[in-house]
């Protein structure tokens, strides 16, 4: 079973994740900050991706464009993925995974559901095996601050006051607030939409907040009992992966695949072990 519990760290020292960890912090919040006190009055799209309805804002890119040369400025031998196209391969065996909004749309909506994740990764994103040793999820909007590293648990931070977070205690899948989310294409969105259905009566109830990121941080906080997803990026899951294993949960893919963009299911064992079953995946 490729579980993703406690992490190879690639050879990192608890030092140095503390100041991975620190760095995705601070730059999470300055470009959380930026995207909210610089958000242009009738922001509209700027762009679309691999659908009409898969849109990227200005401030998608500037946020993006923000984070690309302060990580060039703080770890110039680090590599560097991001969800807008930025995209360096570097030397020191580091690369950072980066969401500049995660939940786009909800942003470009004013739900106050989106956040910036910043994720420090080990391997070979994404093309190959990955994982992440260091991360931080921030909504602006709320003030939260996610943010974990790994074997040094997960933390929730709001002003002064810091938190460490854990899973849910729910074993009940029948008992669980599942969390979820939905592609941007069409048929794809089918798909998805009759697996929900199925499970809808399986469950407490679905809660679909259109942040991976945060839904997989709110894994963490025991705000979600469960939550699976379809379709993401590494970007969307690369930080929030990490608080809710910190935080004491697995993160699983497909059978025995690890988590990746075919699936990714999050949460106490045994309910991923019962809500794969369901999902017969
Ligand atoms: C979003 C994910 C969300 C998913 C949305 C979208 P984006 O990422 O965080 O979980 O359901 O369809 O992919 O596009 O806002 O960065």
């Amino acid at each position: 079973m490729a579980t993703h519990t406690h992490h190879d760290t690639g050879g990192s020292n608890a030092g140095d994740l503390a100041d991975l960890e620190r760095i995705a912090c601070e730059l999470a919040v300055q470009a959380g900050r930026l995207i909210v006190d610089e958000r242009p009055r009738g922001l509209g799209v700027a762009a679309t991706k691999s659908s009409d309805t898969d849109v990227v804002t200005v401030m998608d890119q500037r946020s993006e464009a923000f984070l690309h040369e302060r990580l060039a400025e703080l770890r110039p031998h680090d590599g560097l993925l991001g969800e807008e196209g930025a995209e360096q391969r570097g030397t020191s065996g580091i690369t950072w995974v980066v969401d500049p909004i995660d939940g786009t749309v909800n942003y470009l909506y004013e739900i106050p559901a989106y956040a910036v994740s910043i994720a420090a990764c080990i391997g070979e994103v994404p093309g190959g095996a990955w994982s992440t040793v260091a991360g931080a999820v921030y909504n602006p909007i709320t003030g939260e601050l996610f943010h974990a590293r790994s074997g040094g648990g997960a933390f929730l931070r709001r002003g002064d006051h810091e938190e460490s977070l854990s899973i849910s205690t729910e074993r009940e899948l029948a008992r669980s607030l599942t969390g979820t989310g939905f592609g941007y294409d069409a048929e794809w969105r089918g798909e998805q939409g009759a697996v929900v259905a199925r499970l809808l009566p399986k469950v407490r109830d679905i809660r679909r907040i259109g942040s991976a990121a945060l839904d997989l941080c709110f894994v963490g906080a025991g705000r979600l009992d469960v939550y699976y997803e379809s379709g993401l990026n590494p970007w969307d899951q690369a930080a929030g992966q990490l608080v809710a294993i910190e935080a004491g949960g697995v993160v699983q893919g497909r059978g025995d695949d690890a988590p990746g963009k075919d699936l990714v299911v999050a949460g106490p064992a045994g309910l991923v072990a019962d809500l794969k079953d369901v999902l017969q995946m």
